[in-house]
């Protein structure tokens, strides 16, 4: 077991606080550079289309596996039952736009649906945002954790990166067919050298810019039939966080729900890797993607690097997103 001592040496060697200048709110993301965007459009060859996002709704994870988060809540507003209903409702209301309404359905075939959801931004296929974790009162790049209140986050908000698109050359390791097994298991952490191996095996090197997208197989498992609703999953071990940053990853992503091992590595330190990665290095954190489509072609084609677009919405300081990450091969 590591100790808080060889935390803290690591985070020293791994902060990249200053290296974009003293504003910077983008981190690792700043490794994607033109070039590494027309490089990884390149790679789509034949037109394979692959989404990562889970689906949104009440069936996923939450609840049983972090109690301050529900799934999404879906509801409708407007349904096919309501075409005459709304009409009526309408008509006496002092409302430009209701009456409006109601005079199309009373004189015309239009009708249309609506609804609306609720959910924790962090529910379901997520990016963390830098602003999401922070230590000793500071944030990526020194700013105070005072800068997340009640009114949102005013630094390295998820709003931030939609310049970075997010798009680049994505790498898939897939952990779990690599050890052989339908689901890693969650007792053995993801060390850099597994995924050293993982790579090599596939003949797929990992470069400055890349987003490193991991498989564990835990995503799959919890969702396969009958379910088997179990939390533990394998993920990285917290010394990647000092591999990525060597090799200049510009982001990571996984198919569990916090990227790195649940065990804990470091004593005194809950979440080691997400402190180092999101607060020190800057690096964000792609969560619950569904890589199973993707992973069975890669094992079919033997191609494991793709054109990776996942942008998170533009929700003005907020400390994550939802996103439907699409990989193009
Ligand atoms: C925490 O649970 C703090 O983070 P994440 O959702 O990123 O795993």
């Amino acid at each position: 077991m590591a100790h808080l001592d060889d935390f803290q040496r690591c985070a020293t060697r791994v902060r990249n606080w200053g290296r974009w200048g003293d504003d910077d709110q983008l981190g690792t993301l700043n490794l994607i550079n033109p070039a590494k965007v027309a490089a990884s459009a390149r790679l789509v060859r034949q037109g394979k289309v692959f989404a990562l996002g889970a689906n949104f709704d009440s069936q996923g994870p939450q609840g049983e596996m972090a109690p301050f988060r529900t799934n999404p809540i879906h509801l409708m507003t407007i349904d096919g039952g309501d075409g005459a209903a709304y009409a009526d409702a309408v008509r006496g209301w002092n409302h430009a736009a209701a009456s409006f309404i109601g005079t199309v359905f009373d004189n015309g075939p239009m009708r249309f649906n609506d609804d609306y959801i609720m959910m924790p931004l962090q529910a379901a296929s997520q990016w963390d945002a830098l602003s999401h974790v922070y230590y000793d009162g500071q944030l990526y790049n020194g700013f105070p954790a005072t800068s997340v209140t009640s009114m949102g986050a005013t630094r390295c908000s998820i709003d931030q990166v939609d310049v970075k698109g997010i798009t680049s050359r994505g790498v898939l390791l897939d952990v779990a067919r690599h050890r052989g097994q339908e689901v890693a298991d969650p007792s053995l952490p993801i060390t850099p050298a597994e995924l050293e191996s993982a790579a090599s095996r596939t003949g797929v090197e990992l470069g400055a810019g890349d987003i490193l997208v991991v498989r564990t197989g835990w995503y799959g498992a919890f969702f396969q039939t009958p379910r088997r609703r179990d939390v533990s999953a394998a993920g990285l071990s917290w010394t990647c966080a000092e591999w990525m940053h060597g090799l200049d990853i510009a982001a990571v992503a996984a198919d569990n729900a916090a990227v790195e091992h649940g065990v804990p590595e470091v004593a005194g330190a809950f979440l080691p890797m997400h402190m180092l990665c999101l607060r020190d290095m800057g690096m964000m954190f792609g969560e619950l993607w569904d890589l199973e489509r993707l992973s069975a072609d890669c094992a079919t084609d033997g191609i494991y690097e793709f054109q990776l677009v996942a942008p998170p919405l533009r929700i003005t300081g907020a400390v994550g997103s939802p996103v439907n990450p699409i990989a193009l091969k």
